[in-house]
């Protein structure tokens, strides 16, 4: 059970931000709407949400998942793989110091994006991305094992449809996990109950189970039936103006 989360405002100049895609410009008015709705969301989940101002001088700075890792034991900052996102670090560590005592962190030359990192009970799924290296995968496994938790890591660098490993894959409960095509033969996987997601839907593989509820893009209706036929209830938000810069649905908050 989660009851926190941590948002961001987007900026206005949000559309400033990286992305790889080619679906147009965001517009802010209606980010903003989205954004409004989605900690609504979450606060509807019995979650205590806190509303961060918007930090212009990062404008990737609403996709907060990719600043610190949250577990029970600590908070695990990150060292985001994109220089433009450095120093949302600095930004976030004094907003997790009043919830946490103990952190610990990503160094050079490890770099390491929150997106990249798949929490399933005990066990974690690591993303060797574009973001995240080698380096910065290797000491987030140590540093988890420290605590009991085992890791795999996963190689996306030759896949180019996802930006994070996350992208691709989302963990339910009890084993359920919600897998696109490319990702569903790795060994690593095997284990799990696949809820496959139609390629033309990849984009609503980034959901997330909140205390019971699966919050999940709208518009991708395969997807959706086929969580609800696993026994979940869900909540579909518009994701569209994220979507364009790249941005899942996860990434827009840091639970714990
Ligand atoms: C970026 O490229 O860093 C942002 N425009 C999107 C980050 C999305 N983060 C995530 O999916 N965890």
């Amino acid at each position: 059970m989660f009851t926190r989360a941590i948002t961001r405002t987007p900026g206005e100049n949000f559309a400033q931000g990286l992305t790889t895609k080619d679906i147009g410009k965001p517009e802010y008015q209606k980010a903003l709407a989205q954004h409004n709705k989605y900690w609504e969301a979450l606060q509807s989940c019995g979650l205590d949400v806190l509303l961060l101002e918007a930090a212009i001088e990062f404008p990737d700075s609403t996709f907060v998942e990719d600043t610190a890792v949250l577990i029970r034991e600590c908070a695990i900052l990150t060292r985001p793989g994109a220089a433009s996102r450095a120093g949302e670090i600095a930004r976030m560590k004094p907003v997790l110091e009043e919830y946490y005592t103990n952190f610990e962190s990503i160094t050079e030359p490890g770099t390491l994006d929150g997106g990249d990192i798949c929490e399933a009970g005990k066990h974690f799924f690591i993303g060797i991305s574009e973001r995240t290296n080698e380096a910065g995968a290797r000491q987030f496994a140590e540093i988890v094992g420290r605590y009991g938790y085992s890791s795999d890591l996963i190689d996306i660098r030759d896949m180019s449809d996802i930006l994070h490993l996350k992208s691709g894959i989302a963990y339910l409960n009890d084993g359920d996990l919600v897998i696109i095509n490319s990702l569903a033969k790795h060994t690593a996987f095997k284990d799990f109950n696949h809820i496959r997601v139609l390629s033309q839907e990849n984009y609503a593989a980034n959901c997330v189970l909140v205390n019971g509820t699966v919050l999940i893009p709208a518009g991708f209706e395969s997807l959706a039936d086929a969580i609800v036929k696993a026994g979940y209830s869900i909540l579909s938000l518009e994701m569209s103006e994220f979507e364009k810069m790249d941005g899942g649905l996860s990434c827009l908050s840091l639970r714990f």
